[in-house]
């Protein structure tokens, strides 16, 4: 049996001082706290010294925060859990293992500053080694990609095997770690609070009995906003307290015995399973918001003395000193260690080296796999011909029924779920019965989306891998951006394009920008299948729009429009099988049209993005267009080539991001005309960069000016009199190619 070797020099009332713990905290942990604290604080005051030198650019403090975040980190499992801090967890991060000189390379933007290599702004905490996740400026932005982090975690530990890598797709460079019992800690301001995103988060986690902590750090300011103005009533632990499933705790956050014992009890709760954890942590902001911030412009000395008075820093000293686990001399030696140690790690970190300019474009896409390559090009294999009855093959050509681009889009999805059990599908109404006994009972037959396109894949493969979502938008990419981060592939629907505004946030300012401002140590590859479009008589304003262009401009965003049902297949399974962020917009119109129909193309069928497609050769004019405009285009240019003898050549662009500048250009070459033909309204439009690009690049090339056939400057009205005039009929198209044939 192991004996404790006692030290001889020890007396008894040392020996009982050490055995001592604090709520579970030991005097060695309480001295390392100290560390850390003091350590955090004084990069943090290294960091407003360099930033007055105008050797870093940008400031913004953890001070105030320092016990919580220590205490945190202890309560936690390092390499186990998973951490979405926000910019004032410095100490957090230091405690979990990240380094001041690690820091201070971010605070000078140096290439190997480990969370963004120069991109983003300091305290923007990424740390691929410890579990901590990339986040941005954007306030609350992080709490919904908490939770389906954590929702990850659970799908993996209910489905091992979809954790293993497999070759030839984006699972080849997506590492997979969980762990049973993992947490997900997620922190914010108490100003955060009054985002909706934090409210559509506390509902998933509390109705999913999720294992996320939140922890509002309370400072009583969102900048110059005091609390008071934010939450209602100025406290937001009674604002949340009836969430079901939780635990609540409220507390001194600038005393990290408090804290610790908090986020023990937080974690107990959330690794048994009973749901989630809210820490509301009273701390304080002992320096102003940031560096460009003076906050006695509006707190007053008194109020700021009074602050000062709680300081977690001075605090902890002083309960070491007074609990006799450190005298001074002990104190001295550690804050002289550190003051050192941070001096030379600032003399390092502004000789390292800085970014290059020529490295700006890395990490927008995937550097591993190459939707625009040949590895996404296979051919179709349409279903064997059906067997004779007299049991030979027949040899006549394949007699399988074409297919809707409804119906192809269902079935690719489904052949890609049984190859690839990372597939998870959410959205709104996209299950076939929530209540799922009334299918086991055959009850009801299953709705499976307003559009029924994902009819039956709950059926076949269970609730956890098909779901419905809350009415919320954020809510479903959100999740969906943390998910992907895992490792999962999501393929979530957004019911109308018309109602994607609400996620735009998470579209605009996260999901595509994960690679790029984490110089590639964390990225969320997924899909957003979006119902797209008018021409539906009666779709009116908010059942019509497009709205592409919006999309397109946003950078690590690819962009895909097919136009009929053997593309959208084709493309569909490039989106799933790629390695980057995918916006799949699917044409309501397009959905069951005549047009375009095709047998299915089998289960490995791909069309590589970035490929036009040519949908008739022609010499007169070029028209280039895409999703519902194409069969239009194709009427029109057809009656231009039987009336008036005019051969139109029609691209169908069919990926808008990347798009098909090489076949935009030998086609104009060849007609010299060009006719860009789009159903969003006109101004600003896709078709905008389209024609100034090939006014820029093959102006000596053109007999005529470049032109635009769109929807007008307006939405798309209810009445079909209305609407007809408002988007491109095959009129308006005929009337814009002829007179441009005829220029
Ligand atoms: C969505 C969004 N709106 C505005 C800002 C500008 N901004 C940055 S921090 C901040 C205040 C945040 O206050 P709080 O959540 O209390 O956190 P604290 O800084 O006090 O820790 C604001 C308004 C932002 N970053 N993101
Ligand atoms: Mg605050």
């Amino acid at each position: 049996m192991a004996t404790t070797k006692v030290d001889p020099k020890l007396n008894e009332n040392d020996i009982a001082k050490k055995a001592k713990t604090y709520q579970g905290l030991t005097s060695q942990q309480l001295i390392d706290s100290y560390r850390i604290m003091f350590t955090s604080r004084r990069v943090d005051d290294r960091e407003i010294l360099l930033k007055r030198q105008q050797k870093v650019f940008f400031q913004i403090s953890g001070a105030g925060h320092e016990a919580l975040g220590v205490a945190a980190a202890f309560a936690l499992k390092p390499g186990c859990d998973w951490f979405y801090p926000y910019y004032r967890d410095r100490a957090l991060c230091l405690a979990l293992g990240a380094t001041p000189y690690e820091m201070l390379l971010g605070a000078v933007g140096a290439a190997d500053d480990p969370c963004s290599g120069g991109r983003q702004m300091p305290s923007h905490w990424a740390y691929q080694r410890l579990n901590v996740v990339t986040q941005s400026s954007a306030t609350g932005t992080q709490i919904l990609q908490a939770i389906g982090c954590a929702e990850a975690g659970r799908y993996f530990a209910k489905h091992p095997k979809a954790a293993q890598k497999a070759e030839g797709d984006y699972r080849q460079f997506k590492e997979v770690q969980f762990q049973g019992d993992e947490i997900t800690y997620v922190s914010l301001g108490d100003g955060t609070t009054s985002g909706g995103e934090f409210w559509e988060a506390l509902n998933t986690a509390s109705n999913r009995r999720l294992p996320v902590i939140f922890c509002v750090q309370d400072n009583e300011y969102a900048i110059s906003v005091p609390v008071e103005v934010q939450t209602s009533g100025g406290n937001i632990s009674r604002l949340v307290s009836g969430f079901p499933n939780f635990h609540f705790e409220e507390i001194d956050g600038t005393d990290p015995v408090v804290a610790y014992a908090a986020f023990r009890r937080a974690a107990d709760h959330c690794r048994a399973g009973h749901g989630p954890a809210f820490v509301h942590a009273h701390v304080i902001r002992p320096y102003s918001h940031s560096l460009s911030d003076d906050e006695r412009l509006y707190r007053p000395d008194a109020e700021r003395q009074a602050d000062a008075a709680r300081d977690p820093v001075p605090r902890l000293q002083m309960f070491l000193l007074r609990e006799g686990i450190l005298d001074e001399k002990g104190i001295n030696k550690i804050e002289k260690e550190i003051e050192e140690q941070i001096q030379a790690d600032a003399d390092r970190a502004l000789a390292a080296a800085i970014p290059q300019p020529e490295t700006i474009y890395n990490f927008v896409y995937s550097p591993d796999l190459d939707p625009t390559s040949a590895a996404f090009e296979t051919l179709p294999a349409f279903a064997a011909p059906e067997t004779a009855a007299d049991g030979k093959g027949s040899a006549a050509p394949n007699k399988s029924p074409n297919k809707t681009m409804a119906d192809l889009i269902n079935t690719t999805l489904r052949d890609e779920m049984r190859r690839d059990e990372r597939i998870v599908i959410f959205g709104e109404d996209v299950a076939d019965c929530s209540r799922e006994e009334y299918l086991r009972q055959k009850l009801v037959k299953g709705k499976g989306g307003v559009f029924k396109l994902t009819a039956g894949l709950q059926s076949q493969f269970g609730s956890d891998r098909v779901f419905n979502s809350p009415i919320a938008e954020a809510n479903i990419v959100g999740r969906a951006t943390g998910m992907a981060t895992r490792g999962l592939k999501p393929v979530v629907e957004i019911q109308f394009f018309d109602y994607i505004w609400p996620a735009m946030m998470q579209l605009r300012d996260e999901l595509p920008i994960i690679r790029w401002r984490s110089n590639n140590a964390f990225s969320a590859p997924l899909v957003i299948r979006v119902a797209i479009g008018g021409y539906l008589t009666g779709g009116a304003i908010y059942h019509s729009q497009c709205g592409e262009s919006i999309f397109t401009h946003t950078p690590g965003l690819r962009v895909v429009f097919p136009s009929n049902a053997l593309d959208a297949a084709g493309l569909l399974r490039t989106a799933i099988r790629c390695d980057d962020p995918v916006l799949f917009l699917e044409h309501k119109r397009l959905y069951r049209e005549t047009y375009g129909r095709a047998p299915y193309p089998g289960p490995d069928y791909m069309v590589p993005f970035g490929k036009a497609k040519i949908v008739q050769p022609g010499t007169g004019l070029t028209v280039i267009t895409y999703g519902a405009v194409v069969p239009r285009a194709l009427q029109a240019a057809q009656k231009l080539e039987r009336e008036h003898r005019v051969s139109v050549e029609l691209v169908d662009l069919r990926c808008l991001n990347p798009f098909d500048w090489d076949a935009i250009a030998a086609s104009v070459k060849k007609t010299n005309r060009a006719l860009i033909a789009y159903e969003d309204s006109l101004s600003w439009g896709y078709g905008a960069e389209i024609a100034a690009r090939i006014a820029d690049q093959l102006f000596h090339h053109l007999d005529a000016p470049v032109k635009r056939i769109a929807a007008t400057d307006t939405f798309v009205a209810y009445q079909p009199i209305l609407e007809n005039a408002i988007l491109p009929q095959p009129s308006d198209l005929f009337r814009a190619m002829k007179e441009l044939a005829e220029f």
